[in-house]
C-alpha cells in the first residue's frame, strides 16, 4: 500500500514517521513530481499538478474538517474525500467559544480596561436568561460546542440542515426556520462549513434579525460572513461586537479594520488546532477499516460540500 503525503505549509516529517509508525506495513512518503501512482493521499491545500498527476488515488484524507478549499480543485474522480473528525478539535472549539461567550457576557473585556486604568468598579451582573446561544451548525464541532454552553446554563439553539436532537437544546432546522433562530440569538456562533449555500449567509439582512445588542462568534470560515456588513453593524451599535477566528482574506491583511477595531476581537484561525497524533491515529485507523472492508466516517459527499 503507497500513501503519499501532500500537505502545504505543513512540516511533513513528522507525518511520515507517525503514519511509518502507525502502518508498518505501508509505504510513506512525501509527494514529488513524477512520483509513481499512491493509493491514499494525506493532503492540505495540495497543488492541483498533485492531483492531475494521481488519478488512481482511492482516498484522500484531508488534515482539517473543513473541506472547502480542497473541493474547489479538480480531484481524482473515483477518489473518496475523507475529513477529519474531531481528533481532538472538538474540545478546543467548545474551549474557544465558551470563553469568547463567558468573555462578552461577563464582560471581562470591560473589567480588564478598569483594572488597567486603575478603576474598581462593579457592573450589574447580566441575566443569563437574555443571553440566548444560537450555534449554526451542529455537525461534529457544532454539537459539542452547543453541550458545552448547556453546561454552563446558557439557553441554546442550533440550527441545521437536517432536524436534530441535542440535549438541552432547541434545535431549528433548514431555511424556513433560519429567520426564527436568528431573531432568538443574542449570541450567534457560526459552524457552518462554507459550501456554495453557505457563502455570504451572515450579511447586512440576516445579521439585521439578530436582536439589538447581539454578538457574533465566527469560527467557521471568513467568506460565510460579509465583513463589512459586519463592520457597518457593529458600528451602528446594531451588535455588540464580535470575536472572529477566520477570515475572507488570511493573514488578516495589514490596515484591515478588524486590526484595531475596539470592539472586536480577532484570533488567527486557532480556535481548532489539527494535532498531529489524534489525526494519525484516526488516518491510520481508517485505512486499516477500508483494508478489512468496514465503512468510514467522515466520508464528504462532495455534491453537498460538506
Ligand atoms: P460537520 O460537517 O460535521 O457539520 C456541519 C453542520 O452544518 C451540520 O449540522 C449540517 O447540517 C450543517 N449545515 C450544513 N449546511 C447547512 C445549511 N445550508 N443550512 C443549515 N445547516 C447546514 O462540520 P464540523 O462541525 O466538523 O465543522 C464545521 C466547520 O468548522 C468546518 O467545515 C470548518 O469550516 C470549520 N472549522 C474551523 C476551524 C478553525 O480553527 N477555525 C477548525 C475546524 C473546522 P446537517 O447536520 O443537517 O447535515
Ligand atoms: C479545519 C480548519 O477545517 O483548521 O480543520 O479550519
Amino acid at each position: 500500500m503507497n500513501i503519499t503525503i501532500c500537505c502545504t505549509d505543513t512540516k511533513t516529517e513528522p507525518w511520515v514517521a507517525g503514519l511509518r509508525a502507525a502502518l508498518p506495513g505501508a509505504h510513506v512518503s512525501v509527494w514529488q513530481p513524477g512520483d509513481p501512482q499512491a493509493d491514499f493521499a494525506v493532503v492540505w491545500a495540495p497543488p492541483q499538478p498533485f492531483l492531475d498527476e494521481q488519478p488512481g488515488l482511492k482516498v484522500l484524507f484531508n488534515i482539517g474538517a473543513g473541506v472547502d478549499a480542497l473541493l474547489r480543485l479538480r480531484l481524482p474522480p473515483g477518489a473518496q474525500v475523507v475529513r477529519l473528525d474531531d481528533a481532538g478539535m472538538s474540545v478546543q472549539m467548545a474551549e474557544y467559544v465558551c470563553h469568547a461567550v463567558i468573555r462578552h457576557f461577563r464582560e471581562l473585556d470591560a473589567y480588564e480596561a478598569d483594572m488597567r486604568g486603575g478603576r474598581w468598579g462593579y457592573r450589574k451582573p447580566r441575566l443569563r436568561s437574555e443571553f440566548t446561544v444560537g450555534v449554526m451548525g451542529l455537525g461534529v464541532l457544532g454539537e459539542r460546542v452547543a453541550r458545552a454552553l448547556a453546561h454552563f446554563e446558557f439557553p441554546v439553539l442550533g440550527w441545521s440542515r437536517s432536524p436534530k436532537s441535542v440535549p438541552g437544546v432547541r434545535a431549528f432546522e433548514g431555511a424556513g426556520q433560519f429567520e426564527d433562530f436568528l431573531a432568538a440569538s443574542r449570541v450567534l456562533v457560526n459552524l457552518l462549513p462554507l459550501t456554495p449555500e453557505t457563502e455570504n449567509l451572515l450579511n447586512r439582512a440576516t445579521l439585521s434579525r439578530l436582536p439589538a445588542g447581539a454578538y457574533l462568534i465566527n469560527v467557521a470560515r471568513g467568506a460565510h460572513v460579509v465583513e463589512e456588513d459586519l463592520l457597518a453593524l457593529v458600528d451602528s451599535g446594531h451588535l455588540a461586537g464580535a470575536t472572529l477566528d477566520v477570515f475572507r482574506t488570511e493573514p488578516l491583511p495589514a490596515g484591515h479594520p478588524f486590526w484595531n477595531h475596539p470592539r472586536i476581537v480577532a484570533t488567527p484561525h486557532t480556535s481548532a488546532r489539527t494535532l498531529r497524533d489524534e489525526s494519525i491515529a484516526q488516518i491510520a485507523g481508517k485505512i486499516a477499516a477500508l483494508q478489512r472492508g468496514e465503512p468510514l466516517a467522515g466520508v464528504v459527499d462532495r455534491g453537498r460540500g460538506y
